[in-house]
């Protein structure tokens, strides 16, 4: 049986959580599979020496890689709001690493609670690639009469299928299909020459690519550890309660991130922190914590300006309604939603 071979990749900023990740993917292998994880750096001394010793065992290959240098590391970010080029890599990485049939991709925020194998082994019914389609986005884009926010705006602006885009954050990808269809070329240049707007750079550029043409997986396989409440769309609020009931991958989306202690707090924080507690990179991810996190007084302020924002958010839900109403055109109520929605991304990110 063939190895499982899973990749992140990270600058120095993410490699601690990188190791987690790793630790909690060991600990939820049953024994007898091998796993290889290909850790792949954007800089020479991101991985502390001692990772691979503290990982590796019998049945798990830690394998520290650097990015080889790219074009991509030019890539002009100042419109997205993601902030660091190592993202980008991952549309090299059947490229990088030669070797396999497969590659499970995953975000550094992310830890694992399940075996890997029902996924890695999937029927990919012939598609290049496989990942979870963004449920919170149908929330956003139901038709709920909410006034549309910029992001389901921005998502319709790029896929035709609004309700197909997919989160990034788990790729499972088809090497040869990849390497045979010139993926990593195309969307290089779509990132070094965007020809419309990537808000989420590389993975606007996936979907622009793919669009609905991918297997979908089990949402499980890629649960978001965040989700607003209430949800009106009653599919959306019976996946988000799978999600946080059972995730089988729990991913720290946007600004939850466990270490950043001004983000947002989720039910799956205390999970993170236990699994990283268990692991031989506790000090290392305390230590990030630290110094990424804000002092307590502007951390209160945020959370202060975070709860106003999302005030805003249901009051201009609420004033669509009654525009909706007495046939005025919803305007005030956009441009409430839009302000608190900058707003809010400013706080979360
Ligand atoms: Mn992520």
């Amino acid at each position: 049986m063939q190895p499982i071979h899973v990749a992140c990749t990270f600058d120095r900023a993410m490699a601690i959580p990188a190791l987690v990740l790793a630790w909690s993917i060991k600990q939820a292998m049953k024994p007898g599979r091998q796993i290889v994880f290909h850790a792949i750096a954007c800089e020479d001394d991101a991985i502390p020496s001692d990772a691979q010793r503290l990982l590796n065992s019998e049945f798990f290959d830690f394998r520290p890689v650097r990015a080889p240098t790219s074009a991509l590391f030019d890539a002009d970010l100042s419109q997205s709001i993601v902030a660091s080029h190592a993202t980008l890599v991952r549309v090299d990485l059947p490229e990088i690493i030669p070797e396999p049939d497969r590659i499970l991709y995953l975000d550094c925020d992310i830890i694992v609670r399940r075996p890997l194998d029902a996924l890695f082994d999937l029927n990919m019914d012939g598609r290049v690639m496989a990942a979870s389609a963004d449920y919170l986005l149908m929330e956003l884009t139901a038709g709920s009469g909410a006034p549309q926010s910029k992001f389901a705006k921005h998502v319709a602006s790029l896929v035709s299928d609004p309700l197909g885009y997919f989160n990034a954050g788990v790729l499972l990808i088809d090497c040869a299909k990849w390497r045979g269809g010139g993926y990593s070329a195309q969307l290089r240049s779509l990132l070094l020459s965007p020809k419309t707007k990537f808000l989420f750079a590389d993975q606007d550029a996936l979907n622009f690519v793919f669009q609905t043409d991918y297997k979908r997986l089990d949402p499980r396989w890629n649960a978001f550890a965040y989700h607003p409440k209430p949800i009106k769309d009653e599919e959306v609020a019976a996946i988000a309660a799978s999600c946080e009931t059972d995730p089988w991958i729990t991913h720290f989306v946007g600004g939850t991130k466990p270490w950043i202690k001004h983000q947002t707090q989720t039910p799956q924080h205390d999970e993170f922190w236990r699994m990283a507690k268990s692991s031989p990179f506790y000090e290392q991810m305390t230590r990030l914590s630290d110094a990424v996190s804000l002092g307590p007084i502007p951390m209160l302020r945020r959370a202060a300006s975070r709860k106003v924002a999302e005030f805003l958010m249901t009051a201009s839900r609420h004033l669509y309604f009654f525009e909706a109403q007495v046939r005025l055109r919803p305007d005030v109520s956009r441009s409430i939603f839009n302000a608190a929605e900058n707003m809010y991304q400013k706080e979360i990110n």
